[in-house]
């Protein structure tokens, strides 16, 4: 079928809306009608080129909501008409990993998922006759896409596509990172480095555990009303501060954090996470993705001391099972997206997007088809 998609073509280069061509379902795969998806900083960070495992051309985007329109064989999980979410980390509930019940990194289909391609080894996806890869298995750029059933959650019905789309990788990522990976307990002192779409999900979360002090760093002023509103106590910024971070939120923290996240990508900024952390028990979590060649350091003698450095993915999610009850905590109030989509426009504007992120005037822009 012809379906319309915003191709990314090569590194750098702003998308182009295109017809592309899409084969249907094949056996365990179900055909998805995306009706909206937001555009998060992974996706401009893929185009930049700076993603080692960036293949081009591409249809990027992999924070999408939609209906099922086709099953393919030996779907049992799902049928026409449910109301799905995309997910880049897929619950096979059969791998090594996910029956661990240690992590939610399935790797059922990780390794074609990161050569672009659907599980059996192909793409669905062309245009005249010439193959487009598929992006983190999800490709939400594309008002179609095809999916292999474990990479899809079902979700209520009552819950609106052009907010729960950014359940798909933001919210989760943020507020999982806290519940999940760092299981950040009440009145416990958290640092939160970068208020974007992640780091702002990273405070509400933070919030939502009963953390104390919600301590923001950022270097745009405009992020603190904004981030003050979600729970954020004290923010810093960074070009305020007179002399060293590390020692000024060691300071504030009256010894240091309980729980620190990088929400940025930098890595110099994931030392001053990792360092900013209480000696003998304090942990900080990457969320962050750092381009091609870089590499964390610090002194042994941080982690000697007790403190820890992990990382989360997803927010340590298992999308299938976790991402229907987090659709439930938005429509519950539990959680606030609607502030944080800052922009919602047609896909046709979809590199006005990657503009707003870039200037530091989004949140979130969710794209609609
Ligand atoms: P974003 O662009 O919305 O937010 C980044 C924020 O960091 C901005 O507010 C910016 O002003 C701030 N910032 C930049 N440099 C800074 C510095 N040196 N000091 C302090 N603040 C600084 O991006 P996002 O969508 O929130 O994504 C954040 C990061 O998380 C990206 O690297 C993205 O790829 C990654 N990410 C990871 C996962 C995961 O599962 N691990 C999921 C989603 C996104
Ligand atoms: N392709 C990059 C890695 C990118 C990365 O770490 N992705 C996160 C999700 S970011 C969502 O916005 C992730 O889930 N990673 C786990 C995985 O298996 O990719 C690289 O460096 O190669
Ligand atoms: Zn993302």
């Amino acid at each position: 079928m012809d379906v319309k998609a915003a191709i990314a073509f090569a590194a750098g280069q702003p998308l182009k809306i295109e017809t592309v061509q899409l084969q249907p379902p094949q056996a365990g795969e179900v055909l998805i009608e995306i009706k909206a998806t937001g555009v998060c900083h992974t996706d401009a960070f893929t185009l930049s080129g700076a993603d080692p495992e960036g293949l081009f051309p591409t249809i990027l985007g992999h924070e999408g909501a939609g209906v099922v329109v086709e099953v393919g064989a030996g779907v049992t999980s799902l049928k026409v008409g449910d109301h799905v979410i995309p997910l880049y980390t897929p619950e096979c509930r059969q791998c090594k990993f996910c029956l661990s019940q240690k992590t939610n990194l399935c790797q059922a289909i990780r390794t074609t998922q990161g050569r672009g391609l659907m599980p059996d080894g192909t793409s669905r996806f062309s245009i005249d006759g010439k193959m487009i890869h598929h992006y983190m298995g999800t490709s939400t750029f594309a008002n179609y896409t095809v999916l292999p059933e474990i990479a899809v959650a079902k979700i209520r019905e009552d819950a609106p596509f052009d907010k729960v789309c950014y359940i798909g990788c933001g919210v989760t990522t943020g507020v999982g990172a806290v519940i999940n990976t760092a299981k950040v307990e009440p009145g416990a002192n958290v640092v939160v480095f970068g208020l974007g779409g992640i780091g702002l999900n990273v405070i509400q979360g933070a919030r939502l555990a009963g953390a104390d002090m919600i301590i923001g760093v950022d270097l745009n002023p405009n992020r603190r009303s904004l981030a003050e509103k979600f729970g954020m106590t004290h923010f810093v910024n960074p070009l305020e501060v007179e002399g060293d971070l590390v020692p000024y939120l060691v300071d504030l923290t009256k010894g240091g954090a309980d729980y620190s996240f990088e929400c940025i990508g930098n890595v110099n900024v994931m030392r001053q996470a990792l360092e900013c952390c209480h000696k003998g028990w304090g942990m900080s979590v990457i969320i962050g993705v750092a381009g091609a060649g870089q590499e964390i350091s610090t002194r042994p003698f941080q982690l000697v001391t007790g403190r820890v450095w992990k990382g989360s993915a997803f927010g340590g999610a298992r999308g299938r099972t976790d991402v229907p009850k987090i659709v439930d905590w938005y429509m519950d109030g539990k959680i606030n997206i609607d502030d944080l989509i800052t922009y919602t426009m047609p896909i046709e504007k979809v590199n006005e997007a990657f503009d707003l992120m870039h200037e530091g005037k989004s949140i979130r822009t969710v794209l609609t088809f």
